[in-house]
């Protein structure tokens, strides 16, 4: 730090200097995010709730109540008549308190004190952070050919020490929607908690399943589900960071609840203790300036985008991994290594994304890649090809 104050013009500056060699979601050549541009309103409200901290809800009761009525509206989309849970940093955060949840209910009603979790080969990499932290062990279950979660694997990883099983709502690298009925059939007949990381997929599937696209149920609907993950930083058009945690009971959060004496509220169960309320203000905002109408427009749009570009690729002549489920596509060209051909695209300034299983080029069609963006990718896929 320097000594003496500096000028805060001199210091916007340097600001805006450093700023510029961040990559900006409006040119349309960021294609591997799950984030997007917030929108303004959305913003703007962030804001003005910028001092508010959850972490002493006491001292901020009209924001509690804020975080509580959004709980309830993702609730509400979930089939869940009353909700309990947090807005929180992220899908990483949301899956740690799931996990912790999972983990602290079978050490409490199952004495299990070693556990393991059931996770599919596509899960997001925060489980393995959780497990990490919260000392589990990982079982992956198998995929299917079709690239989801393998039933039978999962009936097979079962032990007395399998304290959760999760499945995805929307993979990280394909978009597809594992057969959560299933599952929760399976999870629910073994007494074992199951949780799904909708942190993709929890702000379309619902709009999309409306509007008569033929998609799997994977909400509360189901008996056995027992939290989601759904975040607004990504397909809910909020500002980073907000993710959201959503549990079927209370008693979930309670067996995660330590003492915090000395604050207005005595326990907490969330991870983070000083936490922004912005990121749930600027949710409630958002979600009531769309209403279910504005995220189902959306929703469609990228589906129309999304069968745009694939459709493209195939006429090309590149193959596709999997037909989309929601607006992610994979694909590779015929011949051309994976790597090569991502090589060529950076070089040509889009950035790419590589996933792993199958090793593919990614394109995530979130709000801010619009048709003239992919019709420029195809015609640089044409010229590469
Ligand atoms: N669950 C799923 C299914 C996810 O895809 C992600 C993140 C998470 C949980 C974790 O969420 P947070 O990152 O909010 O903690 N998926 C993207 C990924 O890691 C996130 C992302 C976003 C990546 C923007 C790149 C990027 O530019 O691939």
């Amino acid at each position: 730090m320097d000594d003496e104050p500096i000028d805060k013009q001199d210091i916007l500056n340097e600001l805006e200097e450093l700023h510029k060699l961040d990559h900006d979601y409006a040119d349309g050549r960021i294609l591997g995010s799950m984030c997007t541009e917030a929108h303004p309103f959305a913003k703007e409200v962030y804001c003005k709730f910028l001092d508010t901290n959850l972490g002493d809800p006491g001292l901020f009761k009209g924001t509690k109540h804020i975080e509580k009525e959004v709980i309830n509206s993702i609730g509400e989309l979930l089939s869940l008549d009353e909700a309990y849970g947090n807005i929180v940093t992220g899908g990483t955060e949301a899956n740690l308190m799931a996990i912790r949840a999972a983990r602290n209910h079978a050490r409490k009603y199952k004495g299990i004190t070693n556990g393991e979790i059931i996770i599919p080969e596509s899960a997001h990499f925060s489980f393995k952070k959780a497990a990490d932290m919260l000392n589990l062990k990982i079982v992956e279950a198998k995929l299917d050919e079709n690239y989801k979660i393998d039933v039978e694997s999962v009936k097979e990883s079962i032990s007395d020490k399998t304290v959760a099983i999760v499945a995805i709502a929307g993979t990280t690298e394909l978009g597809l929607i594992d057969p959560i009925e299933e599952i929760s059939k399976i999870a629910f007949e073994n007494n074992i908690y199951f949780h799904v990381d909708a942190a993709f997929g929890g702000f379309s599937i619902p709009f999309l399943r409306e509007l008569g696209h033929d998609l799997p149920v994977f909400d509360f609907s189901l008996e056995g589900v027992c939290s989601i993950t759904v975040d607004p930083h990504k397909m809910g058009l909020a500002p980073i960071p907000a993710g959201g945690i959503i549990f079927r009971c209370e008693e979930y959060l309670e067996v995660m609840a330590v003492d915090s004496p000395y604050l207005t509220v005595k326990t907490q169960s969330t991870i983070v203790g000083t936490r922004l309320g912005a990121s749930s203000a600027a949710t409630y905002a958002i979600m009531k300036y769309l209403g279910k109408k504005g995220y189902s427009n959306i929703s469609q749009n990228l589906m129309g985008n999304t069968k745009f570009f694939s459709e493209g690729l195939k006429e090309l002549g590149y193959e596709i991994i999997c037909e989309p489920e929601l607006n992610i596509v994979a694909f590779n060209h015929p011949t051309m290594d994976t790597n090569e051909l991502a090589e060529k695209l950076e070089n040509l300034g889009w950035k790419v994304s590589v996933a792993k299983c199958p090793v593919a080029i990614r394109v995530v069609l979130m709000n801010h890649i619009k048709r003239n963006h992919l019709e420029e990718l195809l015609e640089d896929l044409k010229d590469i090809y």
